[in-house]
């Protein structure tokens, strides 16, 4: 039976007329693979429902942040409880506190922490740190790689950019996009001829470790570890963006895993809960360089809200059950094996790429390590995987060049079901 879509398309229609594309951020106005966007309703477990009444096993998850599930129960009693309190005070509270412990405790290179709203303001920030610190305006950042949207870093920029084929952003002075010099991901001989010629003028370079804005890609061997050591050896910081892989990937982010340590870290997503929250933290020494101590300035009204304090220690606390990731990555590898077989048996060219939880299907036969391989994959078989897959109850992400993120509320059972919804998707039911 076809999904019924009457109101989600009269509401997005109605959404045309106030917000620019229908949407709040672009890359949800399905523009990467056509047709109308789904309208949501509410979020259960690993489950959303759309305003028809349509149900899907979401592989979204608000795009990263959900590692616990749709409406969590032990998130939303502590947001219930924060509300109950108040919304927003603008002064100093417990749970702030109990949240940078935490952050601190688990994130190795993590000694101090700034709480901002959102990824994008955690990764403004800590650059205009890193310049500050080391008296230097050039940044280097990664082709394919996004860190919000600030001016300055949407230059050869994933995640929307990339799934819009935008070049860059109209709106940013060629002045600020001059100060970012772009090397290719995974490229250490670029990385190492930029040295040579700037290194001194490079306050920072910022990358994802493991990059999911191209879709995921993961770094080559040696790619992050010569990265410290260029970096180091120039006197410019290394700065991770873990906006997506903090808390994702491990308790201790990727960097945890790697054991290569930047100078800055940037957070998002899964350290809010769900709720609107980004962080920015490093060494000590770094840090005290932010206002009211040092001469950064860097503020906000709603940072360090209560609520979203609140979203994120109850979501971090519940990481460090024994064996959580090792159940999480378990599924995934599931998941992803049923995809390859599902495409093998149905003869199309299928690479995908994963990193504990967060997965990429790319619609191409070669292996995608960097930008330039990302987007040679086929975004019009993509596209209708993803509808054939809509219309199976499966809710992907709406873009080829964005992760799948898999959570602890996905059971065996949800995974089987949308290994079925693949065979159907590849026509091979
Ligand atoms: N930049 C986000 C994905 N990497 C998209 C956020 C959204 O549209 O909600």
């Amino acid at each position: 039976m076809p999904r019924k879509t009457d109101r989600s398309r009269a509401v997005f229609a109605e959404a045309q007329k106030y917000l620019p594309g229908g949407v709040n951020s672009p890359v949800r106005s399905f523009r990467g693979v056509g047709g109308d966007p789904v309208v949501i309703a509410s979020g259960s477990g690993c489950r959303l429902t759309d305003i028809d009444g349509n149900v899907y096993i979401d592989y979204c998850g608000s795009w990263g942040p959900l590692i616990l599930g749709h409406a969590a129960p032990e998130v939303i009693e502590a947001v219930r409880e924060a509300a109950g309190r108040g919304l927003s005070y603008g002064a100093a509270t417990e749970a702030e506190v109990e949240l940078a412990r935490l952050v601190c405790d688990s994130v190795p290179s993590i000694e101090m922490v700034r709480f901002v709203n959102s990824g994008t303001e955690a990764t403004m920030s800590a650059l205009r740190l890193a310049r500050a610190f080391t008296g230097r305006s050039k940044i280097v950042k990664f082709e394919g790689c996004y860190h919000g949207h600030a001016d300055g870093l949407l230059v050869q920029a994933g995640s929307g950019v990339a799934t819009l084929s935008l070049p860059d952003s109209a709106g940013v002075p060629p002045s600020y996009a001059a100060e970012t010099l772009v090397v290719p991901y995974n490229d250490v001989a670029a990385l190492e001829t930029l040295f040579q010629q700037r290194g001194a003028e490079i306050a920072a370079v910022i990358v994802e470790p493991v990059a999911a804005n191209m879709g995921v890609v993961p770094p080559a061997p040696g790619f992050l570890e010569r990265l410290r050591d260029l970096t180091s050896n120039a006197g410019s910081l290394l700065v991770f963006d873990e906006v997506i892989t903090g808390f994702r990937v491990g308790l201790g982010g990727y960097q945890a895993l790697c054991g290569v340590m930047p100078d800055l870290t940037c957070l998002g997503k899964i350290v809010g809960g769900g709720m609107p929250v980004g962080a920015y933290g490093g060494r000590s020494e770094i840090m005290q360089m932010v206002a009211p101590l040092g001469p950064v300035y860097q503020a906000g009204t709603l940072s360090g809200n209560p609520l979203a304090m609140a979203a994120g220690l109850a979501t971090l606390r519940a990481l460090s059950d024994p064996g959580f990731y090792e159940a999480l990555s378990a599924k995934a590898e599931r998941l992803m094996s049923g995809l390859k077989a599902a495409a093998r048996q149905a003869g199309t060219p299928l690479q995908v790429n994963r990193v504990g939880s967060m997965l990429t299907a790319f619609f191409t036969d070669g292996p995608v390590t960097d930008y330039a391989s990302a987007k040679r994959s086929d975004t019009a078989s993509h596209a209708r995987f993803f509808h054939a897959l809509l219309d199976h109850g499966v809710y992907f992400p709406p873009s080829q060049f964005e992760a799948a993120f898999i959570s602890a509320a996905h059971e065996e059972s949800d995974i089987e079901a949308t290994i079925l919804a693949f065979h159907d998707a590849f026509g091979i039911a």
